[in-house]
């Protein structure tokens, strides 16, 4: 069994998949922290979790005359300053239960918890790339790939671009801890990319070793997977090329409480929820509808840590606190966001369904009856 050497697991988690290990937070415990847990965490995971012994551990970094810098975690914890930035990691299955719902995409079926959010601490990639070599003026796309394979010895690998990587501003992290702890197993011990407002796929897990090329990564995840497509596109029809790589993600909301189908007690009403948007962007606002859409309150946004503007990597958490008009038997509750560039949700699934079932930011619903 491949999967012998995966390591233990939170109890509470809501599993997706076993063998790879694929598991949310369940919803009424995503918004109780602004920091997510290590081990609620959501976990994404498409091969068997590799085990690292980090005293033989080395990161491969290919030069730009092809000459191989290779450092242990020594060297990186050493050589390099200690960057921390808070960022929110969101799968861009996240919400596919949803879209399933609509027309089974036969792909894993995610709540609204493929995303949570962590501290994270490591060199910036930046540094690792200017000492390799590389300039800022330089271009193409920065490979990452993992020490997680397949029986076919096929790893798993992603690419970035380099202005993205390089950018003083991008904040992109080789990560060695997660909320002021060594990295977790499950979330790439010793050593993973972390890619700020950037689709979670990118974020490689487990790195063995980072190139520059002028092309993206040729790996299946890069060029056959996490892609955007019209409703319109079949399994017969589809031309992966025909599209770009999911990178930046759309504006994002759900409603972490109540959960769908509870029955809630007259007068008030506490909505609690998430947002985030990609690309650094802040979430302004985030409106409450009780009644499907017709009327609409402003949720109130939650203190939150201050992060520089076009920087704002970390989620936005919020609340609403309403009284439920007399009389109301049933509500259905949805959500939306708003970033700083105004994008807003869709307010409804279909006209974004995609083969793949990705980028499902349609408003959130969620249908409760009132009463005793
Ligand atoms: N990196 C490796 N090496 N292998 C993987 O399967 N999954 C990716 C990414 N990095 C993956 C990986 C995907 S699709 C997501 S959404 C994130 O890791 C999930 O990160 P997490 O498990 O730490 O939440
Ligand atoms: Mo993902």
């Amino acid at each position: 069994d491949p999967y012998a050497q995966d390591p233990p697991r939170h109890p509470a988690l809501r599993v997706n998949s076993l063998k790879p290990f694929n598991a949310e937070p369940p919803s009424e415990l995503i918004a109780e922290n602004y920091l997510t847990p290590n081990e609620l965490f959501f976990k994404r995971n498409h091969l068997p979790v590799p085990t690292v012994d980090p005293t033989a551990y080395a990161l491969s970094v290919q030069g730009p005359f092809g000459q191989i810098l290779s450092l242990s975690l020594e060297e990186l914890k050493k050589n390099f300053p200690k960057h921390e930035v808070t960022a929110t990691l969101q799968c861009a299955g996240n919400r596919r239960a949803e879209m399933n719902a609509v027309q089974n995409t036969n792909r894993l079926g995610w709540g609204i918890g493929a995303i949570s959010n962590a501290r994270w601490g490591g060199a910036r990639l930046r540094d690792v790339l200017l000492q390799a070599g590389y300039k800022q003026s330089d271009g193409g796309h920065v490979w990452f790939e993992g020490l997680d394979q397949d029986q076919s010895g096929t790893v798993y690998g992603a690419s970035i671009p380099f202005k993205k990587a390089m950018s003083p501003e991008g904040d992109v992290l080789l990560a060695y801890e997660m909320n002021g702890e060594e990295l977790p197993q499950d979330h790439g011990f010793p050593l993973r990319a972390i890619v700020p407002g950037v689709v979670g796929a990118r974020n490689v897990k487990w790195l063995a070793s980072i190139t520059v090329r002028p092309e993206e990564s040729p790996s299946h995840w890069q060029q056959k997977d996490y892609k955007g497509f019209s409703p319109a596109v079949t399994w017969e029809t589809v031309d992966f090329s025909k599209a770009p790589a999911i990178q930046d993600m759309p504006v994002q909301s759900a409603i972490t409480e109540p959960w769908p189908e509870a029955c809630v007690e007259p007068g008030e009403l506490t909505v609690k929820g998430y947002a985030w948007s990609g690309g650094g962007r802040k979430v302004i606002r985030v409106d409450v509808s009780l009644d499907g859409g017709k009327s609409w309150h402003e949720a109130q946004l939650l203190p939150r840590e201050e992060q520089s503007p076009s920087r704002v990597w970390a989620w936005q958490l919020w609340e609403l606190n309403v009284c439920i008009p007399e009389g109301t038997r049933e509500m259905d509750i949805v959500c939306k966001a708003v970033d700083t560039s105004y994008n807003q949700q869709p307010d409804t699934v279909q006209p974004i369904w995609n083969i793949l079932g990705v980028l499902n930011s349609a408003w959130h619903r969620v249908h409760v009856c009132v009463g005793e």
